[in-house]
């Protein structure tokens, strides 16, 4: 047997595709293979120059070794120093038998040097639990990044996260060479930072159900869900990604977004009364008024504290999505608008922009916006633009003589889903690592490039929290190894082959990754069906497990499965905490769309019919909110036999406009109706119905759900495989 392993590991490298020396993820721009061997033992110290004391510390939690300080090299030591000649984040990494040495123009170069020196070694390095002595093959490796922001956007406010995740995850994004975390701290569902000047914003907009005047919106309806950073959160988090060469850059997403803080201060509002019918008596307006001088007022009480907080020199205003409807009914806005001039809501809220950015400058920062807020190029050119809508947005944002950060939603939102059968939103698009690995520049003029300062990906929270309690870690799943392909986008300013990129994971990067603690997305194994005889494989050296519908559990793939009925199959592949979508044959996820009449105690919406959901195809509304005794009837022509059948209120992929609480009833006749399940999110479904279903009833139980109406689906109708 092991003779065996050891020649299909031989084969395997044989076969393999050539992969960049040295399967670093990003490929280093220079890498040379040297003669000669560094033996790591217990004995071997790190040294290094005086100012780079906490390089060394960061690589000993890795490499549980003596540190020294020391001006000469020696030999038999892992030497750390700097090397001027280089740029600030340029590193040099020299593997003798001598000694290993990790030059960087500053302390950032160096971070970079031990993240290479690091997937330079056994992946148990991550664990901290390498066993010594460890031998390191002799190499040079010369290498600097293409862009000098490179970024991820973590949004904590639809789901929080506390400093401790928080850590964990720039913890990985250190790893990659990412040296930007954009951190999402306000929005319409929770403001996460403390301001001791406010201290409402936090200590109440940082909760939101049950008895917090921030409506329960996505998950966690029955708890009074949520948190945020005090200051001393955040400096933690802030020297904690220093030491990892990750500069946070704070959000609050202004004047938009602000839905929390106006349930937690209804005097940003503007001066109009909304009609709250439709909403159940609940004020759903999410804009700040530009005309209030007050406004200004509280956030520069917001900018003076979040200035001196963190020491990047940029502040992130927000500016996406705004709704300028609010501001066209509001008299003080008008008249604002008539005393400056200003023509359209875009140019309101460009004025709005900007005095919040001679706020930021005051306090010595820059301001950064989402594309929408600089289109029409009157904001600050000392604004740094991210453009997030598409490439066409990201040029446009250049040419205007914006710096801009690159980000199209269709290439970086790993708030994405990843096939068509996966969770997430698809509002950008539906892809896997492959397509942010694509992501090029050509269609940019040389021109344009100059003002382009780097590339970021972006994980938008809302499908998160309705997903804290699956057997794996959504957040994970979604952005890995999505993210080690916008590593390498942004490290070389250009994506890879995808199967020379997917060698270098498969056979080094997805172990690193399980010992970093990153339960990432494996891909798909292939299943075949002939001659009776239903196969799967993979070529990423994780383990296929198998389910059968109907039956509990979950069995190790060794061999074929002779069967007749392959379509009661699925496959997937497992290997640490990181887990496969399912794959089968085709008829596997057949779904049934028997003819269905909806119903209900809510009038219908008229741009959004009960028969757009009747036809399986689009979504449709009620008129206004769900309220207590509420119902919807999902009434089939004839009685369906099938083996689960499932309803669900709120948007597709999204527990949001739904039924905040209530129950499931199903009825074998249509007159007499049984009760099944609890709603969970919105949804409830029946398995293994005893006879064929005549009609679903959902039933409200709770009023309200924090917006003006309710989403009403297809039923999901299973067939006996
Ligand atoms: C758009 S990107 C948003 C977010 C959503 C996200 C979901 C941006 C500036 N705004 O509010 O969470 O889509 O993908």
């Amino acid at each position: 047997m092991r003779l065996f392993t050891i020649l299909m590991a031989a084969l395997v490298a044989f076969t393999s595709v050539p992969t960049m020396a040295g399967n670093i993820i990003p490929a280093p721009r220079k890498y040379e293979k040297r003669s000669g061997v560094f033996t790591i033992q217990t004995t071997t110290k790190i040294t290094h120059y005086p100012a780079l004391r906490s390089s060394a510390e960061y690589l000993s939690e890795f490499l549980p070794l003596e540190i020294r300080e020391y001006n000469e090299p020696q030999t038999g030591d892992i030497v750390i120093r700097e090397n001027k000649s280089l740029d600030a984040e340029e590193y040099i990494l020299d593997v003798s038998d001598k000694m290993i040495l990790l030059e960087g123009g500053s302390a950032a170069g160096v971070h970079n040097a031990i993240e290479t020196l690091l997937q330079s070694l056994p992946a148990s390095v991550y664990s901290a639990d390498m066993p010594l002595p460890a031998m390191v093959g002799g190499c040079r490796v010369e290498d600097a990044p293409r862009f000098a922001y490179r970024g991820f956007m973590l949004d904590v406010c639809r789901t929080w996260m506390d400093v401790g995740q928080v850590k964990k995850f720039i913890a990985n994004l250190a790893h990659h060479k990412i040296n930007k975390l954009h951190i999402h701290l306000s929005d319409d569902e929770g403001w996460r930072v403390e301001i001791k000047s406010h201290p409402e914003l936090a200590e109440v907009g940082g909760f939101r159900g049950v008895d917090s005047p921030v409506a329960a919106r996505y998950g966690r309806w029955d708890e009074h869900y949520g948190g945020y950073f005090t200051h001393d959160d955040i400096r933690e988090l802030v020297a904690y990604a220093a030491k990892r060469n990750i500069e946070i850059i704070p959000e609050i997403d202004l004047p938009g977004h602000s839905h929390n803080l106006a349930r937690v201060r209804p005097d940003i509002l503007c001066n109009y009364t909304p009609g709250l019918k439709a909403s159940d008596g609940y004020d759903t307006r999410s804009v700040m008024c530009v005309s209030k001088e007050s406004n200004y007022a509280l956030l520069d009480d917001v900018m003076r504290e979040l200035s001196e907080l963190f020491p990047s020199q940029y502040i992130h205003i927000g500016g996406d999505e705004v709704n300028t409807a609010q501001w066209m009914r509001c008299p003080d806005c008008k008249a604002l608008m008539a005393r400056e001039g200003l023509t359209s809501g875009e140019e309101l809220q460009a004025y709005f922009m900007n005095r919040l950015s001679t706020i930021v400058e005051k306090y010595g920062k820059r301001p950064c916006v989402w594309n929408e807020a600089a289109a029409t190029g009157e904001l600050t050119k000392q604004a740094m633009v991210y453009g997030w809508k598409d490439a066409k947005a990201c040029q446009s944002a250049t040419t205007m003589g914006y710096k801009t950060v690159v980000m199209p939603g269709a290439y970086f939102y790993f708030d994405m889903r990843q096939t068509q059968r996966e969770e997430g939103h698809d509002w950008a698009a539906i892809f896997d690592a492959k397509k942010p690995l694509s992501f090029g520049f050509k269609d940019f003029t040389a021109e344009q490039m100059k003002n382009v300062v780097g590339v970021q990906a972006a994980f938008f929270s809302e499908a998160y929290i309705s997903r804290l309690h699956y057997d794996y870690d959504f957040i994970y799943y979604q952005t890995y190894p999505r993210i080690c392909a916008l590593s390498e986008v942004a490290w070389r300013g250009e994506g890879a082959e995808w199967e020379e990129f997917y060698a270098r994971l498969s056979n080094n990067h997805y172990s690193r990754m399980v010992a970093m603690g990153i339960d990432f997305r494996l891909f798909p194994p292939k299943v075949a069906y002939n001659d009776g005889l239903l196969s799967a494989t993979t070529d990423d050296h994780s383990h296929i497990y198998y389910n059968i519908v109907g039956e509990q559990g979950e069995h190790l793939y060794t061999a074929p499965i002779k069967t007749d009925k392959p379509q009661r199959y699925a496959f997937r592949t497992r290997m640490g905490g990181a887990l496969s979508p399912e794959a089968g044959v085709k008829g596997r996820w057949r779904m049934l769309q028997p003819k269905v009449t909806i119903t209900s105690s809510i009038d219908e919406s008229e741009r959004f019919p009960y028969s757009n959901a009747e036809g399986y195809g689009r979504i449709a509304r009620t008129s206004r909110v769900g309220r207590e005794g509420d119902w919807i009837l999902y009434t089939f022509e004839e009685p369906v036999k099938c083996r689960r059948m499932e309803v669900r209120t709120g948007n597709l992929q999204l527990p949001r406009f739904i039924f905040n609480a209530g129950y499931m009833e199903v009825s074998y006749d249509g007159k007499n109706f049984t009760r099944v399940c609890e709603l969970n999110c919105g949804g409830g479904a029946i398995d293994n119905p005893s006879k064929p279903i005549k009609a679903l009833r959902v039933v409200c139980t709770e009023s309200g759900n924090g917006a003006d109406f309710v989403t009403v689906q297809a039923p999901m109708v299973f067939p006996i495989l």
